[in-house]
């Protein structure tokens, strides 16, 4: 197997990618005020994340050719893994206002840092449009360019459908637990979480070597999007169970009445004493009745009940990977190298 891009690697490419876009803002004469504060935006927002899915886009290329990336081969397609990295930046920024959440890769979240405030929804949207420069910049000419730009599209709407289902299923004013479902649970995930984070980057992988057919690209979604799903039920289960200082940010599902996998548990296991428990506490802005249901997980065990999951998922995904076809130009090594990153992370 190839060798996997580190992090040193693939960050040096962004600081071409920074030049490039900073060129683009002087190209519309922006003025030098403007252009300070929009560098810090492309240079905080998108950095100090484990960049799993940016560097998944050449580690998934290499794999697909079976050789280790020329330079050329390595900057295009670490650039397409930055412009995962700028949409997720752009979903975090915005993600964090609308769960008002405090702390965000162990630091303020950007809508908190000083004079930021509300300007922060802006720079959401100039994360997105970078996304759109690069791919005009460098991939104007590559034969994929139309279905690049698509997917990103498509892949954005996605998450946003899977973010308003997020949000309408957690009313700060009305807690309503029958709102919650397992079914509803696996919508909000599927599109807020697996389509960007996972399908996007190999999708990615297969357009940039024109090896996307309906067959590839069918067969990467089938696996992705439950290893997708798997991945933000740990992102729920850290949210709780995690340590601030460990997974860099403080949970808010509780507070902010999220239809999570743990409150979805809680209540398929829930005696009519531990329900009443959980109507009276859950999703209100109140540090004591926050604690009182996180009592409540403990003593129900949704920590073990988490793990059991945990291995029975691992488990399922690792039977899918072995029955891939690979003589369609798919190889497992990319579906378990993405299995391997995220299996029992503790941030
Ligand atoms: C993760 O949810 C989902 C996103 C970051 C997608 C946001 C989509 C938008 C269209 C803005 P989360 O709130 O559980 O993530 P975290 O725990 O990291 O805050
Ligand atoms: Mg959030
Ligand atoms: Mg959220
Ligand atoms: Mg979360």
């Amino acid at each position: 197997m190839a060798k996997q891009t580190t992090i040193k690697e693939f960050e040096a490419v962004y600081e071409k990618l920074q030049e490039t876009l900073l060129d683009h803002a002087k190209s519309y004469k922006l003025p030098q005020t403007e252009l300070e504060w929009y560098k810090q935006n492309i240079r905080e927002n998108p950095m100090g994340g484990k960049c799993n899915r940016g560097m998944s886009v050449p580690d998934s290329v290499s794999l697909l050719l079976g050789r280790p990336l020329t330079e050329d081969e390595y900057f295009k397609s670490a650039t397409l893994g930055w412009m995962t990295e700028l949409l997720q930046a752009f979903f975090l920024v915005s993600d964090d206002i609308m769960d008002g959440s405090l702390t965000r890769r162990g630091q303020p979240c950007w809508y908190l840092k000083p004079g930021v405030g509300m300007v922060a929804i802006n720079d959401a949207f100039l994360l997105e449009s970078a996304i759109y420069t690069l791919l005009k910049k460098y991939f104007r000419d590559h034969p994929a360019y139309v279905d690049l730009i698509e997917l990103f599209h498509e892949t954005t709407y996605q998450t946003e459908l899977g973010q308003l289902c997020d949000l309408l299923t957690a009313p700060e004013d009305k807690v309503n637990l029958d709102n919650f479902s397992m079914e509803k649970y696996r919508f909000i995930v599927i599109y807020k979480t697996a389509y960007y984070s996972f399908y996007l980057p190999v999708a990615l992988a297969l357009h940039f070597l024109n090896l996307a057919t309906p067959e590839t690209l069918k067969q990467a979604e089938n696996i992705l999007i439950p290893l997708g799903e798997y991945f933000q039920i740990q992102d729920d289960f850290l949210d709780n169970f995690g340590l601030p200082e460990h997974i860099g940010k403080i949970g808010t599902d509780i507070k902010d009445n999220k239809c999570s996998w743990l409150v979805n548990q809680a209540l398929e296991l829930a005696t009519p004493e531990q329900r009443q428990i959980l109507e009276q506490n859950y999703g209100q802005k109140d540090d004591a009745k926050e604690a009182t249901i996180k009592t409540l997980y403990d003593d129900m065990g949704l920590k073990k009940r988490f793990e059991d999951f945990e291995e029975k998922r691992a488990g399922e995904l690792r039977a899918m990977i072995d029955q891939i076809d690979e003589s369609t130009g798919l190889k497992k090594d990319i579906f378990e190298v993405f299995l391997s990153k995220i299996y029992k992370r503790s941030k």
